[in-house]
This record gives C-alpha cells, structure tokens and sequence, in this order.
C-alpha cells in the first residue's frame, strides 16, 4: 500500500471510531407493548403496542409538567438495637434522603389504564415491568388499582422537564410513582413535597414487593429501585383459563365460523357452509362429542353433542 492509501485508511478509521465515540447513548424507549397471558403463562389473551405519543394522546395524563415528583434513597444509620434501626431506616417521617432523589417534573400514563387496554387485572394477579436493558420488576394487583394517595398510581412517565423519549429524556420511559405530598415537610416554607418514601411502600405493598439497597450485610429499604427506566413491556400474568380451541376434524383445515354467531357451521374448514359440512358432521359425531371444544358444534345448545345438532346444521344451510 503506497502512503497515500496508508493516509486513507488512517483517515477512515479515525472517522469511524470518531462516529462511535459520540453515538448517542440514549436508550430511551418509546413504546410499551402491553400483553396478558393466560394462567398457563404463555397463552396470549390480548397484546396491544402504544407510543408514547399515543399514550400521551389517548390516555388519561399524570403530572402537569410543573410539580416535581420524588422516591427516597437508602437512609444510613445505624443503631445497636434493631428495632430502633429498622426505625430509623424505614423513616416513617420521611426526612432523609428524598430531595436528593427528584424524578423531575415528569409526565405520563396510570399503569392501570395500560392494563385496561388488554382487559385488565383482577385481584390477587401480578404484573411484570421489563426494561429495554433486562431489568424487571413484579407488581401486585392492589399497586396497580388500589392505591391511596398517599403512594398514588404508578405513572410510565414520557415527559420530564420538558424532554421526550426521543429527544433527551434517556431514562424514560420510566417508573415513576404519583405520590401526594402529605407526609414530609421538605418543600419551600414546610410544605411537603410529592414523594414516594420508604415508609409509603411499606404501608402500600406486601413485603415480597419491597426492595432494599444492600451494603456489607445491611439491608437499608429505599423506593428508588422500584423506579425501573427505559421501560418496554407490560406482562399481566393472569388466572384466566386460556381458550378451548376449536376442535380441527382430522384431514380437515381449522373450521370457520362464517357469520361469527361463534358457532363453527364450516366443519371441513373451506370457508362457507355447504352440504359437506353436515355429512363431515354426521361421520365424525362421536369424536366431536369427546373433544374439549365440542361446545362450538353444539347448534341447539343442550350442552351435548346429538343428532339434532346435525339437523340444525342442515336446516341452517
Ligand atoms: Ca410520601
Ligand atoms: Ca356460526
Ligand atoms: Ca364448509
Ligand atoms: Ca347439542
């Protein structure tokens, strides 16, 4: 290679290692996909995908872009008797540790209402939280729905401080609770401010749900764990059983349902109800009436497989 080729290939690599030094190191999200499983866990029951934008436009907001919203960090003390310690730690004054831990004047969009996209909770269900980065965390139900205001919703914030996912928010979407600000007195003129302490939790959730900072053996509770960033996936792992399947007849295609009354009149699956499907009926009684789902050929509804229910089929054509 002459040096002029040598100064090229120099040149080359410099511009893209240059081009790598100041790739963005954003990994801001900026949409949430929402599913909920069925109680075998893998079974889909609905799956919706939202940008922030749309979260932003067709939900309900949190957060006026103003007020500054808080979690608590670890509080360092020690004491020699433990219950003084565990005391002291969980704060229940709320003094220690949060003004330090500002969310930002954030905005964004109630868990609760992005689980209703999917058909929702029912009590005793948890949630799953995932992060772009593998992070997780498990909520229950009663976070999710029945809070107070004292801890509030808990909020999948797209706005802080006048950013957006995609224009320097870099830690949203995150986990950012709505709390009041009726405990401490750390505002301006011993006002409280909108914070989320560790005591708040306490109160709020099962202790499965806490989370602690741990440090040579300590365990020093604090809400700031919970506040998951770059946040992606929305998991609701729910008890509902998941759907029968609609029996296929074997050396057939999957039956249709051609006026969607959910009866399946297209036995052999070719898309409309004709003649064959009653003869198909009729052949294969026996093996419909032992499947799970024989209730989508129960044409008179009697709870069984019979012969009028070919009859129906029939008269239906
Ligand atoms: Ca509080
Ligand atoms: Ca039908
Ligand atoms: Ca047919
Ligand atoms: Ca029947």
């Amino acid at each position: 290679m002459n040096s002029l080729g040598k100064q090229f290939l120099v040149l080359t690599l410099l511009v893209i290692i240059g081009s790598i030094l100041v790739a963005p190191v954003s990994a801001a999200t900026t949409q949430v996909q929402i599913v909920k499983y069925a109680s075998d866990g893998t079974t889909i029951l609905s799956d919706r995908t939202l940008t922030w934008q749309q979260m932003r436009d067709t939900l309900p907001v949190l957060g006026d872009g103003v007020t500054h919203y808080y979690h608590q960090g670890p509080v360092f003390v020690d004491d020699p008797d433990e219950t003084v310690e565990q005391a002291l730690r969980w704060n229940p004054e709320e003094s220690i540790n949060v003004d330090t831990k500002d969310m930002g004047a954030v905005k964004g969009t109630n868990l609760k209402d992005l689980c209703n996209l999917v058909g929702g909770m029912s009590p005793g269900e948890e949630l799953k939280i995932l992060a772009s980065d593998g992070w997780y965390k498990w909520i229950a139900y009663k976070n999710v729905y029945q809070y107070s205001s004292r801890e509030g919703p808990i909020g999948i914030t797209w706005y802080k401080n006048g950013l957006y996912p995609d224009s320097g928010y870099t830690d949203g979407m995150r986990m950012v609770w709505f709390a009041d600000d009726s405990v401490n007195k750390l505002g301006p003129g011993g006002t409280g401010l909108h914070a989320l302490g560790n005591w708040d939790w306490h109160e709020a959730a099962d202790p499965q749900y806490w989370y602690y900072y741990i440090s040579g053996g300590e365990y020093y509770p604090t809400t700031t764990g919970l506040s998951g960033q770059v946040v992606n996936r929305i998991y609701i792992y729910s008890d509902d059983a998941p759907p029968i399947q609609v029996p296929q007849l074997p050396d057939y295609p999957a039956p249709t349902d051609p006026n969607g009354d959910g009866l399946y009149e297209d036995l052999n699956g070719n898309g409309r109800n004709d003649f064959n499907d009653v003869v198909v009926f009729f052949n294969n009684m026996e093996w419909i009436g032992v499947q799970d789902g024989f209730g989508y050929f129960d044409f008179n509804g009697n709870g069984r497989i019979d012969f009028n229910d070919v009859i129906r089929l029939f008269e239906g054509m």
